[in-house]
């Protein structure tokens, strides 16, 4: 059921891992590079709106926390491998995700999202790297599937997925559309795992 997502609302954003809200119940993060599409992601699997999707890369500079319902969130998470960010904010990126995987209990797992025709770039596989070592869980989307042939997402869900043999921890991955929908059920029956609905 989609229900559950579609009554999702905006709670707050913050800066540091420390103005989380209390660290209790299932929390999903959803992180990625800069412009993969991960505030679309997010509307497209709640609703409308809900987080700002922006044409400049790089917007989304805060953790924003979104609500489902009391023991259950979702966290957007700031997009890396932004080109012309400066220094320090990247090194700040690194620090604040860091901080967030290694301390956030209620972190069930990362939905990662890819632009399917760049996927697995450097950054991406340097997270796959800190989230095995965490023993994180690992969803991938596949997003922007949209833009290739139905044979050109076939073949890169292949190959991604062969590159990914090397991992330890789990890891699924699908492709998704945030632009047509395309995976939004997949996408709802493997959160209602991760969130035990
Ligand atoms: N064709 C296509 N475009 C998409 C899709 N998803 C997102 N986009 C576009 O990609 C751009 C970036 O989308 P955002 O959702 O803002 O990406 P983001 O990862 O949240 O970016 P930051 O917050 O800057 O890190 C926008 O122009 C979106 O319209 C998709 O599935 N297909
Ligand atoms: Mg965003």
């Amino acid at each position: 059921m989609s229900s559950h997502y579609q009554k999702a609302y905006f709670l707050l954003s913050v800066a540091e891992v420390q103005q989380l809200p209390p660290d209790q119940g299932v929390e999903v993060a959803i992180v990625g590079r800069s412009n993969a599409g991960k505030s679309s992601v997010l509307n497209k699997i709640t609703h409308k709106g809900l987080a700002r999707v922006s044409k400049t890369p790089g917007r989304t500079q805060l953790i924003n926390i979104f609500v489902l319902d009391e023991q259950r969130r979702l966290a957007d998470l700031p997009g890396y491998g932004f080109a012309k960010a400066p220094a320090a904010a990247k090194a700040k990126w690194q620090k604040t995700i860091d901080l967030y995987i290694r301390q956030r209990e209620s972190l069930k797992g990362l939905l990662l999202v890819m632009d399917i025709r760049h996927p697995l770039k450097t950054l991406d596989r340097h997270l796959l790297d800190y989230c095995e070592h965490r023993q994180l869980p690992v969803h991938i989307l596949l997003n922007k599937a949209d833009k290739l042939s139905k044979t050109g997402v076939l073949k890169t869900l292949q190959e991604v997925k062969k590159e990914l043999a090397i991992y330890e921890n789990e890891i699924t991955l699908q492709s998704f559309s945030a632009l047509k929908g395309d995976g939004v059920k997949e996408l709802h029956l493997f959160l209602n795992k991760w969130y035990e609905y």
